[in-house]
């Protein structure tokens, strides 16, 4: 039986708006870890890390909070390493997208200890590809995609020792819609795969996840970062930075249902759930039901 550990990262000190702290519980309160033993999946929650509080302090050289976002990514880095090292699924609960630095970078680590290739997907309504040098707001929540590339503080990009922590050619974007003038040079000059919405528009989302699943085999380690804000704020109110035209519920699933379908996945990040701006709690349900599928439940009838 598989066992997920569920690491809570409960901190906004990468966003631009209070309140992602209290991801961790509400999806608790949602239902989380009920949903995944109906799924027959073990589940150990390590309830939730400790760092520093959020000092809420103008950026400082292009970045804010930067020893606060050192301190809880390696808190996050040593917790997921270590779920990994007990042959566990971890599953970290934002918290802000920062968070993933520390995810993706143990997760890097232990592909590299086993043996593994590395597929990345992540889901956003942003790129996350910024620079200190180039972000319009010094929010680290921008930036988890470049740390993971080697581009960022050096305190933010060498958790495991190892840098660059991914290859472009490890990650895939999905969903994306609002980009930063500085993030689509990055982004281009990188050469990284971006499946903006005029693509999935123009596409299909089934497309879409055949092309960004494509290659996978059994030595590939499967790791999804959802920020919530990649879903169309219609049916996602809770998060930080919401914006218009993203995936809809049934597109949403169908991404979780071809994940499903591989058999890989093997991590994942779920970020920028915002309790304070949600309604009765709707974005983390939906987050719940939306790990329920990426778990295997499926509305398919057919055989
Ligand atoms: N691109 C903007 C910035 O860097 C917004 C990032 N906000 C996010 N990213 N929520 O997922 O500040
Ligand atoms: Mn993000
Ligand atoms: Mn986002
Ligand atoms: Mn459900």
């Amino acid at each position: 039986m598989k066992t997920i550990s569920i690491i809570g990262a409960p901190t906004d000190v990468g966003a631009s708006v209070r309140g992602a702290g209290m991801g961790p519980d509400a999806l608790r309160v949602a239902g989380l870890n009920e949903a995944l033993e109906a799924r027959q999946l073990s589940v150990i929650d390590h309830g939730n890390l400790h760092g520093p509080a959020n000092p809420w302090e103008q950026p400082v050289n292009g970045l804010r909070h930067l020893t606060q976002a050192i301190d809880w990514n390696q808190a996050v880095y040593d917790a997921v390493s270590e779920a990994l090292l007990n042959g566990h699924f971890p599953m970290m609960l934002g918290g802000d997208h920062c968070l993933a630095i520390g995810s993706i970078s143990a997760v890097a680590a232990h592909c590299r200890r086993a043996g593994k290739k590395l597929r990345v997907l992540w889901f956003d309504a942003h790129a996350d590809s910024n620079l200190s040098t180039i972000s319009p707001t010094g929010n680290i929540h921008g930036m988890p995609v470049a740390c993971l590339m080697g581009h960022g503080p050096k305190e933010l990009i060498a958790y495991s020792g190892v840098t660059p922590a991914i290859q472009p050619a490890d990650i895939r974007l999905i969903g994306i819609r609002s980009v930063d003038a500085g993030e689509k040079k990055f982004i281009h000059d990188m050469g990284m795969q971006v499946f903006d919405m005029r693509y999935i528009d123009e596409y299909g989302m089934r497309n879409v996840m055949s092309s960004v699943l494509a290659g996978l085999d059994s030595d590939t380690h499967l790791h999804v970062s959802f920020d919530m804000d990649c879903l169309d704020p219609g049916i996602a109110p809770g998060v930080g930075t919401a914006v218009l035209g993203g995936p809809t519920y049934r597109e949403a699933q169908l991404c979780m249902e071809m994940i499903a379908d591989t058999g890989l996945l093997a991590s994942l990040d779920v970020v920028e759930l915002n309790p304070a701006l949600d309604v009765r709690n709707q974005t983390a349900l939906l987050a719940v039901d939306l790990i329920e599928s990426l778990f295997g439940k499926s509305t398919l009838v057919r055989m």
